[in-house]
């Protein structure tokens, strides 16, 4: 053994990522983890006793201190696009003709060269090396701006803080898909279970909290891996075959099914292979990834929207399973709404438990004629959120019962409203706890303040115990206060209260979003914060709190018939956000969060401008279901074509998009003369 301490440390380096790559990499570890153990206590305690050894990339380092504000936004330079999606063999065989059309090849032509790979349900990251030196990871956020996650990605094992060999070039980005084991999860709630505490309801959110919360040291704990699947901008890698054998050779883990196959029909029977031996792995896969293997031919097809032309996710077919329906209770959203939500025999289903599933209204409940006591059909694909498809009617013995939607309020017990032509009922009662309650976890919501640990079980207690009645006093919150509550420790207490002093301030487009003001939505309160800015333009080196201070009088004053001039913006709803601003309520509400020490970021400059595209000045409503697009991504992809995202068809709406079970909105489009575009005619317009 070397007693020149540097030697040391080199050597303990070398033989723990050694052994972190023959795990992760390779699959066959060599050592006990004992013995790692042992080699990473012997490095830890030579670089205390020699300070100048430590490196920033020693395997020591995984887990650091957390980052002192929230994550540091990161933009991508080669912006994280999604894929496509194909539902059946026969949207593949479609995807095909598609790439061969796009390629100028005719029937005679051979096969197209396709790389398979497992589509691994987790979460996509950015991963980027300065020469052999691990330096920034980042998630995928909206696809151009994501999250500086580095201090939490640095503790996950299968991560290289070191490559094995000299990458191409002076910078590598390295794009892979973080996820939790099924064997990790499992753990996790077995221990939790012990504990008494709630479970993690699948492996994927779980992954995905873990990557986002504060305390690296927390992630360390949860058993994150990672397999990558894509290296950007390195130059000369003629096929994508090449890329993964680069990624290998450098250190990363790359998915050791990923298959080079010949046309359309190999592809295919990669996808039947796969479709239940998946479930003998040690993660969740939700699909198939389908890529033109040539770097030629993926240049040539280029991209549409946001997704590339030369590459596919095909989707394993919903998962169907049969439970009982045992009850229907009804759930109070924000606004009142009352919700039948079905209460179910639990059953594991899609990779999750399903313990509950909306039922939407009385009208679906009745329209698929559903029992209490039946059994029913539940389908869940993806990450699609569970739904009853149908109920088992040669299986009821007579005993099931049909439900009524209660009279009144399950909270508050006013009697329930429905307004003309709605289709959902709602307690008319402002002061309803449940109304409280939506509106508080709204405002403190990722779209809002965005409170890291202020979900429902804490917001109810606060609200129970009387410490929170309305946004502002959560600012008052001690953290004597809040180690009062159910399950709290000195940590967990420090640790809320830091997230609700960073919630302070916040962008003014989330400040508006988290009020909760009717009808305004994520979209309505980014154009009002950019007229507010433009309105009221902050002068330099004016402070922020006396900028928000004028701001909220300028939204005060502001009279229907200027709100209405806000692009994006309708009579109507104008006329409810003037009414909104000129309660008394809100302008307590207001002067409380003011005087609670929130302020705003003020929208960059040119926030306003729209951005040039294929749909500048086009104001699009998406409904129904899209069998592309989540409803986010849809959203998003609309603002990246220029285009403006309304929640309400008006006479003001250019286009409707209508997916599958398009409700209200196609009948109002149709109604008003609006142009309806189904996909296809979406995804054309997007160019
Ligand atoms: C291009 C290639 C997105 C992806 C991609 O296992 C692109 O390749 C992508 F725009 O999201 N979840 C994979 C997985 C995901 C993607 C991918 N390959 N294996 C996955």
């Amino acid at each position: 053994m070397p007693t020149d301490p540097a030697e040391r440390a080199a050597e303990l380096r070398a033989a723990i990522e050694e052994a972190n790559y023959r795990y992760h990499v390779l699959d066959s570890p060599t050592i006990e983890d004992a013995e790692y153990d042992r080699l990473l206590r012997e490095l830890t305690e030579l670089e205390a006793a020699h300070p100048e050894l430590l490196t920033p990339d020693s395997p020591t380092q995984r887990v650091g201190a957390a980052p002192a504000a929230g994550f540091a936004e990161v933009r991508h330079e080669v912006p994280m696009l999604s894929l496509g999606n194909a539902f059946g063999h026969d949207e593949l065989r479609e995807f095909d003709a598609r790439v061969r059309r796009g390629l100028g090849l005719g029937e005679e032509d051979p096969g197209i060269g396709y790389v398979c790979e497992l589509k691994i349900d987790g979460l996509a990251m950015s991963l980027r090396y300065e020469g052999r030196s691990f330096v920034r990871g980042a998630t995928r956020g909206d696809g151009t701006t994501g999250e500086d996650v580095t201090a939490n990605l640095r503790t996950v094992r299968a991560i290289p803080l070191r490559l094995r060999a000299d990458p191409p070039g002076d910078r590598l980005e390295v794009r892979g898909e973080v996820f939790m084991p099924r064997g990790a999860f499992a753990a996790l709630n077995e221990g939790l279970e012990r504990e008494g505490k709630p479970l993690y309801a699948n492996a994927r959110n779980t992954a995905a909290g873990s990557v986002r919360q504060k305390d690296p040291a927390v992630t360390a704990g949860r058993r994150l891996s990672v397999w990558c699947y894509q290296v950007v901008g390195v130059p000369g890698l003629a096929t994508h075959s090449e890329s993964l054998a680069l990624l290998r050779e450098l250190g990363f883990p790359v998915n050791p099914h990923a298959r080079l196959v010949t046309g359309i029909d190999e592809v295919i029977a990669y996808t039947e292979e796969w479709a239940e031996q998946r479930r003998e792995l040690d993660y969740e896969t939700d699909g198939i990834v389908i890529k033109v293997d040539a770097t030629d031919l993926q240049q040539r097809l280029g991209f549409v929207a946001r997704a590339p032309r030369w590459a596919t996710a095909y989707k394993f077919p919903a998962q169907q399973v049969t439970t009982r329906l045992e009850g229907i209770e009804v759930q109070v959203g924000r606004t009142g709404t009352l919700t039948p939500v079905a209460r179910l025999t639990p059953v594991f289903v899609g990779g999750t438990t399903v313990r509950s599933a909306t039922l939407h209204n009385i009208d679906e409940i009745r329209r698929k004629d559903l029992r209490v006591g039946d059994t029913i059909v539940l389908q869940r694909a993806g990450d699609v959120i569970p739904e009853v498809v149908s109920a088992v009617t040669d299986a009821r013995d007579g005993s099931e019962t049909i439900w009524q939607m209660p009279a009144t309020c399950p909270v508050c017990g006013t009697p329930a409203e429905r307004g003309e032509g709605e289709v959902a009922w709602r307690c008319p009662n402002p002061w309803c706890p449940a109304q409280r309650i939506g509106g508080l976890l709204h405002f403190t919501g990722r779209g809002g303040m965005d409170v890291e640990g202020a979900g429902y079980a804490v917001v109810n207690q606060l609200v129970e115990r009387g410490l929170l009645n309305e946004p502002a006093d959560l600012f008052g919150l001690s953290v004597e206060t809040l180690e009062g509550l159910d399950r709290f420790a000195r940590k967990s207490a420090e640790n809320l209260a830091a997230s609700i002093a960073a919630a302070r301030r916040r962008p003014l487009a989330r400040i508006l979003n988290a009020l909760g003001i009717p009808q305004v939505g994520e979209q309505t309160a980014i154009d009002l914060a950019a007229w507010l800015a433009g309105q009221e333009p902050r002068v330099e080196d004016e402070e922020e709190v006396a900028w928000t201070r004028r701001v909220a009088d300028r939204l005060g004053a502001a009279t229907p018939e200027e709100l209405s001039e806000v692009f994006g913006i309708g009579t109507v709803v104008a006329g409810e956000i003037a009414t909104y601003f000129r309660g008394e309520h809100t302008r307590d509400t207001l002067h409380h969060l003011l005087d609670a020490g929130v302020v705003a970021e003020a929208p960059p400059p040119g926030a306003a401008a729209a951005v040039d595209g294929p749909l500048k000045g086009k104001t699009l409503v998406v409904t129904g279901t899209l069998a592309g697009f989540s409803r986010q991504e849809a959203e998003d992809a609309i603002r990246a074509a220029g285009g403006h995202s309304a929640s309400s068809v008006s006479a003001k709406t250019d286009y409707l998009v209508a997916g599958e079970k398009a409700g209200s909105k196609l009948a109002a489009a149709e109604k008003l003369g609006v142009t309806v575009l189904d996909e296809e005619g979406f995804r054309e317009l997007l160019g």
